[in-house]
């Protein structure tokens, strides 16, 4: 086994500062208000190690944070995930299942990068990555248009985008890295042109909705593990807007013609049947946008987890 059975690793990152909308810092909350933890620890079994805390990270943003290279908030966003690497890091090392509550998408970057680093110590290998999003995050900060981290986390873990100076992602080392061939996109419908030569350029294995419509979600899954291959530690990073809106409205970028939620748990679960998930991230969740729908898309993130735990009807 990978992971030590039932021992969960939580951490609650409040943090909004990959994108320009308030509100996507409360889902931690509101995910563990609405019993998320709870159920983990009395319906699935989980042996929860959590600090209680939702961490904000308010000493380690800087005062000063202009743009770098058209990047927004650079020093922050590379400071908060600095501080969550070692945080996801720390459980991973010890065998724990890591869930990582976001928070925007840039946070992978500190929930990826520590766990990968904790995988190669810990076994000697190195892990892969099922990305579900309807977007490819995968922007270098000269290929993004909005300059908004939470588009480029992917290129930082694979060294597509490097930057030397400490304060800016600097401090991310070769230990912390993923390789683009153990890399696998479930669910795109969103992505942008010079994500698309990227993806192209490197033979990144990807899974739109066009794949989805075409195979059904159950082959694109066996489709999608075949080519990470038996026996290879997963980090499952859930974006919600993977999901259609009518299943989870209250996001910052929602895209129309997206995953059922019973899609959505359906790659979950079946991710959790091959014995080799180790992390989790659940991000983008924001319950200040489409207030009438926020419930609505918390209750499917909740799901998400719980299917991705070991949820299963029977
Ligand atoms: N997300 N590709 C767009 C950008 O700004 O780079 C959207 C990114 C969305 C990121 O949903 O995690
Ligand atoms: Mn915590
Ligand atoms: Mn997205
Ligand atoms: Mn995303």
């Amino acid at each position: 086994f990978l992971t030590h059975s039932n021992q969960l690793g939580v951490v609650a990152v409040g943090f909004n500062g990959g994108q320009c909308k308030k509100g996507v810092e409360a889902a931690p909350m509101a995910l563990i208000e609405s019993g998320l933890l709870t159920q983990l620890s009395e319906d699935l079994d989980y042996d929860v190690h959590h600090d209680n805390i939702v961490h904000y990270y308010e000493q380690d943003i800087p005062a000063e944070d202009p743009d770098h290279r058209g990047m927004k908030k650079p020093r922050a966003v590379s400071a908060v995930t600095e501080k969550l690497s070692s945080q996801v890091y720390n459980h991973a090392k010890e065998g724990k299942f890591v869930l990582t509550l976001g928070g925007d998408h840039s946070i992978a970057i500190g929930s990826v990068s520590g766990t990968a680093k904790a995988i190669r110590e810990r076994l000697g290998r190195e892990m892969a990555v099922i990305w579900v999003d309807a977007h490819a995050d995968i922007n270098t900060p000269e290929t993004s248009d909005s300059g908004n981290i939470h588009g480029m986390p992917m290129a930082f873990l694979t060294r597509l985008a490097r930057e030397e100076k400490r304060d800016i992602f600097g401090w991310l080392q070769d230990e912390h890295m993923v390789s683009m061939r153990k890399l696998v996109y479930i669910g795109l419908r969103d992505v942008d042109r010079g994500e698309k030569k990227i993806l192209r350029d490197n033979g990144i294995k990807a899974f739109s909705m066009h794949d989805i419509d075409r195979h059904g979600i159950g082959r694109v899954v066996d489709m999608a593990l075949a080519h990470i291959g038996n026996d290879t530690p997963i980090h499952l990073s859930f974006d919600v807007d993977a999901l259609d809106p009518q299943w989870a409205p209250s996001t910052g970028t929602p895209v129309r013609g997206g995953l059922t939620l019973r899609e959505g748990d359906f790659i979950c679960e079946a991710v959790h049947e091959t014995g080799n998930c180790i992390a989790m991230d659940l991000v983008e969740v924001n319950p200040s946008l489409e207030e009438k729908g926020a419930s609505e898309t918390i209750r499917a993130g909740c799901s998400l987890v719980r299917s991705a735990l070991g949820d299963t009807l029977l």
